[in-house]
């Protein structure tokens, strides 16, 4: 697999994520210590929820929780799981002054007045699919607070644009897990490895191709897409592209980025601005994309670049190879 050019891959394949990033600790934006230790404990958050899912047919944990996010929808137990393992490892971490997270309303103040870095996290994501064994996903992205340590969080902290990110990452939880981050010099991914316990470097310097054969929409909302996007999904079929969409958006995306190809969430009847979340969902991405060579717009403009306006801010979302993210953002 080609390295990326950003990407100094000082390690071969093989290594684990905790000597992959002691060893590429000057890669980590103002290369603290702190950002490293972070990334790690949401790894290590991630063993956990990992073992909760690969036990969810086992234990009595699949299934609703009785009780609504947010965004009216209802949460699944995994979903809640997953956000108190997440909290709890980045409370713990002590690096992570604030976190957001689709599972709750408002700002989680940790209590580590003294730390650096802000989290928006989707705990697991497509939780819908985990009754039925289908893939799922952790999403995270990580802010330098703006103002002094020391005091409360405020909302400027959080409410950042996503080009604002120091590192961004997903965990997908798939026929094998893979931890896949980036602190802006390029995409690693990392496999678990059960019997050990440990994530090895699988694929260094991830790339996604310049274009692809593969487009990834709901088309049961064809009816209430925006006319562009109707008109490209139908050059898709002209073209006799492949439709793939597992209605989960890690595992979309994550299948896109390795064989090339488009996932689109656009505004629909249902969704006027979109299903997916600015914050915790699109933001992350698009900053991977972004390090694989590919691109995210919310079809207009670069989705990076939105100044958020609410924590749980929904925007289309078309993201994937680049040269069919264009022709998708501009038809
Ligand atoms: P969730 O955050 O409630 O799990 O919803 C997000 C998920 C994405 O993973 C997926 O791509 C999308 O919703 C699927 O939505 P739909 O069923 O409307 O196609
Ligand atoms: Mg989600």
């Amino acid at each position: 697999m080609p390295a990326a050019e950003n990407s100094r891959i000082a390690l071969p394949v093989g290594s684990n994520l905790d000597r992959f990033i002691m060893t590429n600790q000057e890669d980590f934006p103002f290369a603290s210590g702190e950002l490293s230790q972070l990334i790690r404990d949401l790894a290590y958050a991630g063993k956990v929820v990992n073992r909760e899912i690969n036990m969810a047919g086992l234990s009595n944990i699949t299934g609703a929780y009785g009780a609504e996010n947010v965004q009216g929808e209802e949460q699944q137990n995994l979903d809640v799981a997953a956000n108190i393992r997440f909290s709890r490892a980045l409370k713990k971490g002590g690096e992570v002054a604030a976190v957001i997270s689709e599972e709750e309303e408002d700002i989680i103040d940790l209590n580590n007045p003294r730390a650096k870095y802000i989290v928006a996290i989707d705990p697991l994501d497509g939780s819908s699919n985990i009754d039925v064994n289908v893939s799922i996903g952790t999403i995270f992205s990580i802010y330098r607070r703006l103002s002094p340590q020391g005091g409360p969080v405020q909302m400027e902290d959080v409410l950042q644009p996503g080009k604002n990110q120091v590192a961004a990452g997903y965990i997908l939880y798939g026929s094998s897990t893979m931890f896949v981050y980036t602190t802006g010099n390029g995409v690693n991914g990392f496999t678990y490895e059960p019997t050990l316990g440990e994530y090895i470097l699988s694929h260094p310097g991830m790339q996604m191709p310049e274009t692809g054969k593969i487009y990834s929409i709901n088309e049961g909302n064809y009816n209430s897409y925006p006319e562009s996007v109707k008109k490209y999904v139908s050059l898709c079929k002209d073209r006799s592209y492949s439709a793939r969409y597992i209605g989960s958006l890690v595992a979309d995306f994550h299948r896109n980025m390795l064989k090339g190809g488009i996932y689109i969430y656009p505004s629909t009847s249902k969704s006027p601005n979109g299903k997916l979340r600015l914050m915790y969902e699109c933001n992350c991405l698009a900053m991977i994309a972004e390090q694989a060579g590919g691109m995210a717009t919310d079809g207009v403009q670069r989705v990076m670049d939105i100044k958020p306006e609410t924590l749980h801010q929904r925007v289309p979302f078309f993201v994937g190879s680049t040269k069919m993210v264009e022709e998708a953002s501009t038809i």
